[in-house]
């Protein structure tokens, strides 16, 4: 029996993210403690909380006293810390196969999922504040590149520069799953690893923006979202943590943008 000492998230209700790490948890059956981080009102700014995290993101783990930051690499500390279940497959090329599908998700397609959350939803709580509101929140996000992608998606939205190529990116993406779930039950092959624990709330969050058809379209990766999204993990670690305001903005504004989606996945 594996002793557990105290771990304590910092995450936040909606963050794929944090989703990501809360269903690691859950697989393993861990207890944690729960500190949620109000990122619209930009308590990931605060200093307290950049002291954990200088990203100014979330998710970050304390465990014992030490700090643990970007969600693969907790995943992956949580999986080496607590190793049963084990969410790493045994087959050292499977093993492989579960470090390409993650390092995907931190090379580019969380970024992409950002972009297509803030241009075509949350753009629009930004866009209700003042005007010097909004920029004072804009100069104390650390990293340029995501200053910059957010301020470009609420000047912008649909017509920012990055949101068709992030379309595209997650079209691919999908394509690329269901090519592998066409001959294999999980992403690493054949069994659930942290692959599936971490694209699980990627595409329920690509499910809530408007790529439900281009879900449907995909048999294969329809399947593993069943699969995924029946598993006990999900209910507690996703399901129950989804604020339902903020599923139903997704989701009216995934309808409005629906046209745009399929002339751009063409
Ligand atoms: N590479 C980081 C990305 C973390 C990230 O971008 N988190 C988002 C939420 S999913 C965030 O905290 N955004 C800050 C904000 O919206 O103010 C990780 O995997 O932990």
């Amino acid at each position: 029996m594996v002793k557990v000492r105290a771990l304590r998230l910092y995450h936040n209700d909606m963050s794929v993210s944090s989703a990501k790490v809360r269903i690691v948890l859950e697989e393993k059956g861990l207890p944690w403690e729960s500190d949620h981080i109000n990122l619209r009102t930009g308590d990931a700014q605060k200093p307290q909380y950049l002291s954990l995290n200088p990203n100014g993101v979330v998710p970050t783990l304390v465990h014992d006293g030490r700090v643990i930051v970007e969600s693969t690499v907790i995943g992956e500390f949580l999986d080496h810390a607590f190793p049963e279940p084990s969410l790493r497959p045994a087959v050292a090329y499977e093993a492989a196969r579960m470090r390409l599908w993650t390092k995907q998700l931190d090379e580019g397609l969380h970024a992409a999922t950002a972009t297509l959350t803030l241009c075509i939803a949350v753009r629009l709580s930004h866009l209700e504040k003042p005007a010097a509101e909004f920029q004072a929140f804009l100069a104390k996000i650390p990293d340029a590149e995501r200053r910059e992608r957010l301020r470009l998606a609420v000047e912008k939205g649909l017509d920012s520069p990055g949101f068709a190529p992030a379309v595209r990116r997650l079209v691919r993406l999908l394509d690329e799953m269901d090519g592998t779930l066409a001959s294999d039950p999980w992403l690493a092959g054949g069994s659930y690893s942290l692959a599936d624990s971490a694209f699980t709330p990627y595409v329920l969050r690509l499910q809530h923006l408007g790529f439900g058809p281009f879900i449907t379209a995909r048999p294969h990766v329809s399947a593993w979202a069943a699969r995924v999204f029946a598993r006990p993990s999900f209910e507690s670690g996703v399901r129950k943590w989804l604020n339902p305001v903020g599923v139903a903005l997704y989701e009216r504004q995934g309808e409005i943008a629906r046209e745009k989606l399929l002339a751009i996945a063409g």
